[in-house]
């Protein structure tokens, strides 16, 4: 078993700074293995082999040659109650950036190994305190920009996913002995179920996977957020919208059309999402050079945003500009912005497009139905529920798609009647992609790739 192109070894004791970078009140260095407390016990002045797990202890941290480092709280747990499984002490020192090295330095001397990122959540995984699910969710908790992310990652680390996978694998399992039977007896009238019962029970399964991988849509809203693009003629007032959404001067307005030339991004939080606000240059026909490629700029954004949110000035109506911008706009994911209420307004209409809402950059009117306007367009039927389980990793969007593909082969197998081999073949195919997404059946390579997206400490 390898673990980032080196060889696993069980029980190796390695070492982190578990805190991020810069200075602090404590930082933590975290070692964890067989020999942790035959490290610890090198450079700690107390009797580290006494104390009980999950206590306490002040002391202080010596280097091999007896010279002092730093005054630290040390935190022992034992055996399998660490969250590696394995025993771990936790060194708590001053949380200067210098004096943390100084320690780390001094455990490694002291015969730890340093820690590859995400290592700690591997030996977790390896022992199994977490499944491969479990332990992608906490890299997700880390990783949370906004509640929504955090609370789904919360109930994925409780193990809420892989419960699902197992009930999957369990309904497939009992109906595989079926199918079996069926195989080896084939003479005898064995009455376990007709196949319209067990095509009717593989459909439900697939059923509730496929409600499973729908979740995805709302996973990746709430954990990567929205990107959207404020698009429309020039002077229509899209930077100063960008300023009154974001609660600060971030772009330059004025009253000369064709001031923004470049892209402008921002992240924003709204509500409890987070979303990546973009500015672009006003369209229209021109053929000054900078001002043509800031429109090329805008255009594609539009295209690669996620939400358009697309600019008219009320005041002013339609121009020329806005009419072929509305032409080209794709509906579904264009939000029409009317600004500039606050002046005579003479336009007012959808202009046939589903989601309209009326505002004032300027005086900040109208930002609230905005936002829920938004809300609408992204979510397929309102954000998910308190207790609603999620998935937000691609890895496991894929697996969920392969296994429902081969579910569905193994069902128009049985309904026309293909010969047993292939049937168990599907059978171990879905089976096998389920067990990717909890880690029963991953390549070593997977296994990289995923935790090497952890933080070091981790
Ligand atoms: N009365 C009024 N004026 C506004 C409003 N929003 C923007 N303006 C004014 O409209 C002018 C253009 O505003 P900008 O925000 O620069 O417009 P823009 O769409 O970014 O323009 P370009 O960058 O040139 O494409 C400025 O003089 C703003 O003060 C509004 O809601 N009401
Ligand atoms: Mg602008």
């Amino acid at each position: 078993m390898e673990f980032v192109h080196r060889a696993y070894v069980p029980g190796e004791t390695i070492a982190a700074i578990a805190t991020p970078p810069g200075e602090g009140g404590v930082a933590i260095i975290r070692i964890s293995g067989n020999e942790a407390l035959d490290v610890a016990e090198k450079i700690f002045t107390g009797p580290i082999r006494s104390y009980q797990t999950h206590t306490a202890h002040f002391g202080k941290i010596r280097d091999l040659s007896g010279n002092r480092i730093d005054e630290v709280l040390v935190l022992v747990m034992l055996g399998s109650r660490s969250y590696t499984g394995e025993n771990t002490v936790e060194i708590h020192c001053h949380g200067g950036s210098l004096i943390t090295r100084r320690v780390l330095q001094t455990v490694l001397e002291a015969g730890a190994r340093a820690a590859e990122p995400g290592e700690f959540t591997f030996k977790a995984y390896i022992n199994g305190k977490l499944d491969l699910a479990q332990a992608e969710a906490v890299q997700q908790l880390i990783g949370a920009k906004n509640e929504l992310a955090m609370q789904i990652a919360g109930d994925q680390l409780q193990g809420k996913i892989s419960k699902h996978i197992l009930s999957f694998q369990k309904q497939l399992v009992d109906i595989a002995a079926i199918l079996e039977a069926w195989v080896d007896f084939p003479e005898e009238d064995l009455e376990f179920a007709t196949m319209d019962e067990v095509v009717a029970a593989l459909e439900a399964t697939k059923g509730q996977m496929q409600k499973l991988k729908l979740t995805f849509h709302d996973g990746k809203i709430a954990n990567h957020g929205i990107s959207l693009c404020l698009a429309g003629p020039p002077n229509v007032g899209k930077s100063s919208l960008m300023n009154a959404l974001l609660g600060k001067e971030r772009a330059i307005v004025t009253e000369i059309a064709g001031t923004t030339r470049d892209l402008l991004e921002e992240e924003m939080k709204l509500g409890n999402l987070h979303f990546r606000l973009i500015d672009t240059a006003g369209i229209r026909e021109t053929n000054e050079v900078v001002e043509r490629e800031g429109i090329r700029r805008s255009k594609q954004a539009m295209q690669t945003a996620d939400l358009i949110l697309l600019v008219l000035d009320a005041s002013q109506g339609l121009c020329e500009e806005s009419q072929a911008l509305l032409a080209s706009a794709p509906k579904e994911k264009t939000l029409l912005i009317w600004n500039k209420i606050d002046l005579q307004t003479l336009e007012g209409d959808n202009l046939g497009f589903p989601f309209c809402v009326f505002v004032s950059a300027k005086e900040g009117t109208g930002l609230g139905h905005l936002q829920e306007q938004i809300d609408k367009m992204i979510w397929h039927k309102g954000p998910p529920a308190k207790d609603e389980i999620v998935i937000t990793s691609s890895r496991h969007y894929v697996a969920l798609t392969n296994a429902i593909e081969a579910l569905q082969t193994l069902i128009d197998g049985l309904k026309t009647g293909v010969s047993p081999e292939f049937i168990s073949s599907d059978m171990r195919k879905t089976l096998s992609e389920l067990g990717t997404i909890i880690g029963t059946n991953v390549t070593e390579d997977i296994l990289s790739a995923i935790f090497s997206k952890f933080c070091i400490g981790k």
